[in-house]
């Protein structure tokens, strides 16, 4: 008889962002007439630049006739794209081979599937609140204990607390772990690692022989030139970590799909040489994923090229004043906000120390605004709300308007 995984079962609740979804579908059935307005998932809004649909059209035409035609592709991704890629990180210092970048579907499935190279009795360490996706897949694949009511936390997990003491970003574990999650700029906090906090994360990896898991997929918002975009930036990293990263955010891809990992063959661990790891990536990639799709990677060259990247930056830039409008808006009611200088997210506390929940109906309910729930991010996430900058100005103006005039403090 066939049996389910089931450490399935042993998740705390649904995946986060369907589980608002139901609840904004509840309220909008109650109150048809209501303009619900949306700053809870962040999804972009705002529609592809000319120089990246020109790009995606090329890749169509190409399919139209014989001679430049392509079924599947190379599984680690069209060459072309990760020497642009390598380019990137070369203009900000770091020097890659295209061997050590795997083009893929997106951060999620990146961030979610990597685990799947190391050893299931790996200790792992996550900040918390962290995109939901490290703790969850770490859960399917039989790396945590059981989940605790009381705690809310899994056992076998090691949290790092991000807290308004620590300024959202924690120091190193206090004891040894061999995978660690870091996510700069941070989903959900909007909090920036910088440079000497990067560091003493490497240090203490190579230390212990860990691996860091550095999702970077907001790496384009920083604004603070003395903030690290990449963590190979930090001397040592390529020795100790695996660096995540997407065209979602940076382009406007969540929907078009488009990402890619860098997987450093001088990467170390314990009992396998050096490249071991690249090797298994590659490995893994190549039976469970059949490449991203050639007209997508031709999007992505188009994201790259001089005039695409100019377009791209004209489009963050629109939706970080969303996230000036948003942070100047609640703190003008007297709220405490962070996030948003670096980073598309807006973390506020909630008012009166109500719940994450009680104050996602509460802003609903008075404001018509959906957000998103800090304690859905983990426990240290409790007592905080996120709103996400990428509406459409109007949405976002009305949404601030709203909860000035309506939000009863
Ligand atoms: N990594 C981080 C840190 C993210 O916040 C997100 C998206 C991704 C990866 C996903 O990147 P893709 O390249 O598009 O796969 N976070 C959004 C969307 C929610 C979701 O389920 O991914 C958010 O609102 O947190």
């Amino acid at each position: 008889m066939a049996k389910i995984n089931a450490n399935y079962d042993k998740l705390s609740a649904g995946y986060l962002f369907p589980e608002i979804a139901k609840r904004t579908r509840k309220f909008q059935q109650l109150y048809p007439n209501v303009r619900v307005l949306r700053l809870g998932i962040g999804d972009t809004t705002e529609p592809l630049p000319p120089a990246v649909i020109d790009g995606l059209y090329e890749g169509v035409k190409k399919l139209a006739n014989r001679e430049s035609y392509t079924g599947y592709g190379d599984y680690e991704g069209n060459l072309e794209l990760r020497e642009a890629l390598k380019a990137q990180y070369q203009a900000a210092g770091v020097d890659l081979d295209v061997s050590e970048i795997f083009v893929s579907d997106g951060a999620k499935p990146d961030s979610g599937n990597i685990q799947s190279v190391f050893a299931t009795d790996n200790v792992i360490a996550i900040q918390d609140p962290a995109y939901p996706v490290y703790v969850d897949t770490n859960v399917i694949a039989g790396r945590t204990g059981l989940y605790n009511q009381e705690t809310k936390q899994y056992d076998g997990i090691i949290y790092m607390p991000c807290t308004e003491e620590n300024g959202f970003f924690s120091d190193v574990p206090g004891q040894k772990v061999d995978l660690i999650y870091l996510c700069s700029p941070n989903n959900p906090t909007g909090a920036v690692a910088t440079k000497m906090q990067l560091k003493s994360f490497v240090e203490y990896a190579r230390t212990h022989k860990s691996v860091i898991i550095f999702d970077a997929a907001y790496s384009d918002y920083i604004r603070d030139s003395e903030i690290p975009t990449s963590i190979f930036q930090v001397e040592g990293a390529k020795e100790c970590a695996i660096e995540i990263n997407s065209f979602s955010k940076s382009a406007g891809f969540t929907g078009v799909r488009l990402g890619w990992s860098v997987v450093p063959k001088s990467l170390a661990v314990l009992d396998a040489p050096a490249g071991k790891v690249n090797a298994l990536w590659a490995r893994r990639q190549c039976t469970f994923f059949n490449g991203a799709s050639n007209v997508v990677q031709a999007g992505g060259l188009a994201v790259l090229s001089p005039l695409g990247r100019q377009e791209c930056r004209k489009i963050i830039d629109y939706y970080m004043e969303n996230a000036a409008i948003i942070r100047d808006g609640l703190l003008a009611l007297g709220l405490t906000v962070y996030g948003g200088d670096n980073a598309p997210y807006i973390w506020l506390k909630t008012p009166g120390n109500i719940s994450s929940w009680d104050f996602f109906d509460k802003l609903l309910r008075e404001a018509n605004v959906v957000g998103t729930p800090g304690s859905g991010f983990g426990p240290h996430g409790e007592g905080f709300f996120r709103l996400s900058a990428f509406g459409h100005r109007e949405n976002v103006e009305m949404a601030v308007e709203n909860i000035k005039q309506n939000l009863r403090l």
